[in-house]
């Protein structure tokens, strides 16, 4: 009989220390603590809940208690000099605009060194080399919240997580009376593994106005994304004025697939884009593609064309079809005129000249024309970003980069080019989610969010040859908002985190639960998002 009891009581045991074993490794993922399962100190249900943080940061150590942002909650920033100290100041403003409509509150700003009892320090005086121009350290004490980088923008991602430890109510557009803000106590250090964290929008295909444009910025700064490629011309449409060549916009801007009356982006509202963005650390790409995919121009000067007359404005969803002429000096002398204002409108160091599909142009022009326009291109100061196989032509250098899509890498690799990784079986966020997708593509197969998540960059080039990854959003099918919305979440979310946090520290399983309790943050948020099977939502 004692013999039994001693036998059940070694089984409770190991019964016991693996419960305690799964409740310990548990925590530590939602960063709730030993005992942090429970309701939390808001009275808001589960605590986890404010814990899911995407992406992921790097190192993530809870600690007891909460730190409670309340109507005298106050912001303090200190930067190196002036300057920095004024961009700070933007930051803070920046996040007084997304707590505000929740909360009510309207938190004043000082200047300060350190941070005070009840206080949110923003300070970028931190000599913590490892982290890099992007990484911050973020400690949250029952006291007050730090925030510090080496360069504003770390400061800035820094206020995204931080953003995402509130709970999820804080993202609703109107005020909730009946919340305790309340931020796990932890500390972080984050930065993230690549450079590139992009998203590529088709404004071609189907125009998307400015203001949707701006809306897609904000989602993707909390995300930490750090790129935005807009695909601006293509067989369909024109989408940016060229004041120099205004027909490219008038006839080859007024349509776009389905015959819709299409539109354009005026200089001022790229411009508009771009500072937008800036404010969101986010750096604009603009692609203008060519040799191929370029009806829209060939239809708005009959120059352009082997017979001098234009083409018929396009609204189908082909591709292949259209090529510039590469042996005629107008063709030159127009990209001139496109690329001398684009890269005097565009600060960023890289103009995307397309380079894809080029099926109606032979390899020996396709060489030819490449090389012209970079040739212009580097007469403006800009490098240049290709689809392969752009990084076959013998001009392309490794100081420009290859968007790849199709896994051919050779010649980059050769040629010691960095790449963005956009694999389309993987980043291709037009391809349908399932066989029940009312949107999107499926040549490159179905990509559910589990499928979009579960890829590095390391499985397909070394990883020294990827500056990152971009997810791209072609829009044969989509035309507003929300269908921006449902294709691009929740598989941006993935993609973002494959772009910050390493290989070693992700696993779907980890991220799905994140996942499921970000779910609720997105519905605060209006996201349209796909609530995507594989995923256990909540409720
Ligand atoms: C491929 S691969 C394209 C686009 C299409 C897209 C649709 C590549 C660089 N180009 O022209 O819009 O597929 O999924």
């Amino acid at each position: 009989m004692e013999k039994l009891t001693a036998r059940r009581n070694r089984i409770l045991a190991v019964i016991i220390f693996f419960c305690l074993l799964s409740l310990t490794s548990y925590s530590i993922f939602t960063g709730n603590g030993f005992f942090g399962l429970g309701r939390d100190s808001s009275g808001q249900g589960d605590a986890s809940t404010v814990c899911a943080v995407i992406p992921k940061p790097v190192s993530y150590l809870p600690s007891d208690g909460t730190f409670q942002l309340t109507s005298t909650t106050f912001i303090v920033i200190n930067g190196r000099n002036e300057a920095e100290t004024e961009e700070l100041y933007q930051i803070a403003e920046y996040f007084l605009s997304i707590i505000r409509p929740s909360t009510g509150y309207s938190l004043s700003i000082q200047r300060g060194t350190a941070a005070a009892t009840g206080s949110i320090l923003l300070s970028t005086e931190i000599t913590d080399a490892s982290i890099g121009a992007e990484g911050y350290c973020l400690d949250v004490t029952s006291d007050h919240v730090m925030i510090q980088a080496s360069e504003p923008q770390g400061i800035f991602h820094g206020i995204q997580t931080l953003r995402q430890l509130l709970p999820p109510e804080i993202e609703n557009a109107s005020l909730i009376t009946d919340v305790i803000w309340s931020i796990p106590c932890a500390s972080i250090t984050d930065a993230p593994v690549y450079e590139w964290r992009g998203m590529m929008l088709d404004t071609a295909r189907h125009f998307i106005p400015v203001n949707d444009v701006k809306h897609l910025i904000d989602l993707m700064a909390e995300y930490k994304l750090n790129r935005l490629h807009l695909h601006l011309t293509d067989d369909q449409g024109w989408r940016i004025e060229i004041k120099s060549r205004p027909d490219l916009t008038a006839i080859g801007g007024s349509t776009e697939i389905g015959g819709g009356s299409g539109g354009f982006y005026t200089q001022d509202e790229y411009t508009e884009i771009i500072q937008y963005a800036a404010k969101h650390y986010i750096t604009i790409i603009p692609e203008i593609e060519m040799p191929g995919h370029c009806n829209a121009a060939l239809a708005s000067y009959a120059e352009l064309n082997p017979e001098g007359i234009p083409k018929i404005l396009y609204t189908g969803t082909e591709v292949g079809f259209s090529t510039f002429m590469c042996h005629s000096e107008f063709t030159y002398e127009l990209l001139e005129d496109v690329i001398r204002e684009l890269a005097a409108l565009t600060p960023g160091d890289y103009l995307h000249i397309g380079g894809d599909e080029a099926a109606s142009t032979s390899m020996e022009d396709y060489d030819y024309f490449i090389s012209r326009v970079k040739e212009i291109t580097d007469r403006y100061g800009k490098k240049t970003i290709g689809w392969n196989p752009y990084d076959t032509v013998s001009g392309v250098t490794s100081e420009d980069l290859l968007q790849n899509w199709n896994k051919e890498t050779d010649s980059a690799l050769e040629k010691g080019m960095k790449i963005i990784l956009s694999p389309s079986e993987k980043a291709y966020l037009d391809m349908k989610y399932n066989i029940t997708s009312p949107l999107g593509l499926e040549w490159a197969g179905y990509t559910n969010t589990k499928d979009g998540y579960e890829w590095d960059p390391a499985d397909y080039v070394p990883v020294s040859s990827a500056i990152g990854v971009e997810g791209t959003l072609w829009s044969e099918t989509i035309e507003t908002i929300d269908d921006i919305e449902y294709l691009a979440f929740p598989r941006l979310l993935g993609l973002s985190e494959i772009g910050w946090t390493p290989v070693s520290d992700r696993s779907w399983n980890e991220y799905q639960d994140r996942l499921m309790i970000h779910g609720n943050r997105m519905d605060y948020q209006g996201i349209n998002y796909y609530k995507d099977p594989v995923v256990n939502w909540q409720d």
